[in-house]
């Protein structure tokens, strides 16, 4: 063929220059990262495909990893290193040397460290996870205990749920279900590669039930589809344990053997009953009948829970215990099929192997240090993660109690993340000094002193392992951009330059890669054999009912329907030992008043599959598919407000308003407002309280808020 049919149709090969190299995108969900093909010609990526043998996404990309070339070759990436010249939000900067950036950075550590205190000083991780077993060690090793990270609103209360409830969480093992209980996620537009995996299980005959507020592609493979009001999620799981209890459809062996608390929860239970529940929920009474009894007669059944829906309420955490007892109740913990225990490998995910990445952050001397951010607030949280609570820290910097935070180095801080991001932006301004870095250019940059470029994952080596037991180190597709680096070798540069007192912080990424990986027999020098990742060569079994020799990880060192950890603090209102209903801070049955005058709920966030947050807004290609700023409401909702397809319209809580679209949709529940988050000019975080937080996790009430919705004259 014609060499310039050839490169038009890059075709890869010598008579092209065309190289196709293997990288992964990591612009969405941190647990699951696509395998990426690089056609590159020239040092410059000229397109993308999936890797087909990777297991997770077997050739498959959504819309935002096909969108990679805008994302890589963007207009906003950062160039060089920046210094602030004008004052905060002026946006006046100046390029600066790599060396410049890095020893100004340096010597206002050592500055705070020596006149505040080294917990003056906080580290911040946004929503990249490769970095951060480093930076956590890097701010231990400097001495301060506040390491914080995104995770302030993501993961980390699902996992608590589970926590109380059997100490050590179990996975959903769908690929030996025979039924699913999805508790809230929506893989198609969050997790696409599972999504495949999920319809797979359908045709092998999986049952599947959703619980969500939203009709979705997920709930429209499923035999039944729970449509709930958002916050509700307690009362439809102690609905669905009333009937599991009353027909006798538990696992009495496992209950009696292996549970504290059966008999008050039973009698808690009680209360319950199917109308009830649809009282409170919405769901029919007969669906919750019919639900409880597929999910406990169907064995082994698993619940597949989410990082975020169900927490983001103020009663989260209670609400997913509720969920997750009926794991313990049916005899689906730990067993194959079930949600079963087989601890994370690497960066939360479980790849069938064993590292020691638990020992590389987990410093010695912790204990010496200051208390954390948000550990008086939220000790619960602080019981069970170990990391500060971030949606404290605008509070601490603002109070300057109970000591005082001075400085901020971020990778990849996004305040427009937090409830009211108003007030985080202005207590961020009253911080001496911030790094940020990242690879754009955000509005939150603009509040920092110095800016440093960071590279994307195609031009970087990064270690990945996936659920399939695969596992993968990538070399770099190309050169990093510009004078942009990757996020490790600024940890490790700073960590030599603070001098700090750790061994393995002064060696490098591979080298305490080699270290965590020591018990896997896996090394980087073999991994580098293998450029597109490799099988694991003789996956960890992990077994069943681990809890018959070890017991459960709780106080009384069996699954505790009734919690030991809250028991104790003695306070039922904020930390009740059953996994009580306790309806959403602001909602028609705690606050009717105010439902009177804002009578939506407002639900907020819900993954969009070509938005990453904030992220992919800037791409032409992924924001051609919305591109403004739009709220779905119900079609009968809209017509009641005299409102059309496309209107403008305000929502309006009692600490904010903004002006979007309107997109009418049957997707949402009559009485329901949707809004997607991030948006700089319509940020919908502005309607949402600093202060409107789960007491168990802290996390904010993102998803069940009160709104009005107005329509606005054009
Ligand atoms: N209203 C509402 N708010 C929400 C949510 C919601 O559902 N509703 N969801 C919450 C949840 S679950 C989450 S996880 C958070 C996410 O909140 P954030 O973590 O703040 O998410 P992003 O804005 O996507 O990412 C932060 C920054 O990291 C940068 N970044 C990306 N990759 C890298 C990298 O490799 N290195 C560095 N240094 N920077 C990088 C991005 O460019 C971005 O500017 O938002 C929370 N906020
Ligand atoms: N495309 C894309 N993918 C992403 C992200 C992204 O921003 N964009 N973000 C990543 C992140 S940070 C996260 S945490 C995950 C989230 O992953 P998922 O949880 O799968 O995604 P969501 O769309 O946030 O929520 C799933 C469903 O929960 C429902 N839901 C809302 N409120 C409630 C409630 O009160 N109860 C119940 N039962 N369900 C409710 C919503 O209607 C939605 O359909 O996605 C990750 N993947
Ligand atoms: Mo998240």
């Amino acid at each position: 063929m014609e060499v310039n049919k050839m490169l038009k149709g890059k075709i890869p090969g010598p008579q092209t220059g065309i190289e196709v190299k293997k990288s992964i995108c990591t612009m969405c969900d941190p647990m699951t990262q696509c395998g990426m093909d690089l056609y590159v010609k020239d040092g410059r990526i000229i397109k993308v495909e999936g890797t087909k043998e990777n297991p997770y996404n077997r050739g498959g990309l959504c819309s935002k990893g096909a969108a990679t070339r805008q994302y890589v070759y963007n207009e906003d990436r950062l160039k060089t290193p920046l210094k602030r010249v004008g004052p905060r939000g002026s946006g006046q900067y100046e390029p600066i040397s790599w060396d410049e950036a890095l020893d100004t950075i340096t010597e206002k550590l050592n500055h705070y460290k020596r006149e505040y205190g080294p917990e003056s000083v906080v580290f911040f991780s946004g929503y990249a996870k490769w970095h951060r077993p480093f930076l956590h060690r890097l701010a231990y090793a400097y001495g301060s205990p506040n390491y914080l990270t995104e995770s302030s609103t993501c993961f980390q209360a699902m996992a608590m749920a589970q926590k109380l409830v059997f100490g050590l969480p179990g996975g959903p093992d769908l690929k030996n279900a025979r039924c699913v209980l999805i508790w809230s996620a929506n893989p198609f537009h969050s997790n696409t590669g599972n999504a495949g995996h999920l319809v797979d299980a359908k045709k092998r005959g999986l049952k599947i039930i959703v619980v969500d507020p939203r009709i979705t592609p997920t709930a429209n493979i499923a035999d039944i589809h729970l449509q709930l009001k958002p916050g509700t999620d307690g009362a439809l799981a102690l609905a669905i344990a009333n009937v599991i209890i009353n027909e006798k459809l538990y696992d009495a062996e496992f209950v009696q053997n292996h549970t504290y608390g059966f008999d008050e929860y039973r009698h808690y239970v009680q209360q319950f009953t199917p109308e009830k529940g649809e009282e409170i929920t919405g769901v029919p009474a007969d669906k919750i009948r019919k639900a409880a009894r597929l999910y406990a007669t169907t064995k082994p059944a698993t619940i597949m829970p989410s990082a975020s829906p169900v927490v983001h309420h103020t009663n989260g955490v209670n609400n997913y215990r509720a969920v997750f007892s009926l794991a313990g109740l049916t005899g689906n913990y730990d067993v194959l099929g079930g949600n079963h225990v087989a601890p994370p490998s690497y960066l939360y995910v479980s790849g069938g192997f064993k590292t020691r990445l638990g020992e590389f952050t987990n410093l010695p001397g912790q204990e010496k240090m200051a208390p954390r951010i948000g550990s008086t607030q939220f000790p619960v949280w602080e019981e069970l993660v170990d990391e500060g609570q971030a949606m404290e820290l605008p509070n601490q910097i603002q109070s300057g109690k109970p000591y005082p935070i001075k400085a901020m180095l971020a990778f990849g801080i996004n305040y427009r993340m937090w409830p009211d991001p108003q007030y985080m932006a202005e207590s961020l301004d009253k911080l001496d000094f911030i790094v940020n870095t990242d690879i754009f250019m955000t509005d939150s940059c603009q509040l920092a002193d110095i800016i440093l470029p960071v590279c994307t994952s195609v031009e970087r080596s990064e270690l990945r392992c996936y659920a399939q037991n695969y596992v993968i180190y990538t070399q770099p597709a190309i050169e990093p951009l510009y004078e942009s680096r990757t996020d490790v070798d600024i940890i490790f540069d700073l960590a030599q330059r603070l001098k700090v007192d750790d061994e393995l912080l002064n060696t490098d990424y591979e080298t305490c890669l080699d270290w965590i990986l020591e018990p896997s027999g896996l090394t980087i020098e073999e991994l580098k054999k293998h450029p597109g990742g490799m099988r694991v060569p003789h996956p960890v079994d992990w077994g069943e009912k681990k809890y018959l020799k070890n017991g459960f990880k709780t106080p009384s060192g069996k699954m505790e329907f009734k919690s030991k950890v809250l028991e104790k603090y003695n306070e039922p209102e904020l930390y009740p030992a059953l996994p009580a209903y306790i309806p959403p801070k602001y909602s028609q049955d705690a606050t009717p008043e105010m439902a009177e005058e804002y009578p939506f709920i407002l639900n907020t966030g819900s993954r969009l599959p070509m938005f990453v947050h904030t992220r992919t807004f800037r791409l032409p290609w992924t924001k051609a598919l919305r591109p403004e700023a739009a709220a779905d409401l119900h079609p009968a909702d809209a017509e009641k407000l005299g409102i059309s397809q496309g209107d403008t319209i305000q929502l309006k809580s009692p600490n904010g308003a903004i002006t979007v679209k309107a997109n009418l949709t049957r997707m949402v529940l009559p009485g329901v407002v949707h809004m997607y988050h991030g948006y700089s000019h319509a940020d919908v975080n502005q309607l949402i309280e600093a202060d409107y937080l789960d007491p168990i996790s802290g996390y904010p009430g993102y998803k069940s808020l009160l709104c009005k919705v107005e329509k606005v004259a054009e």
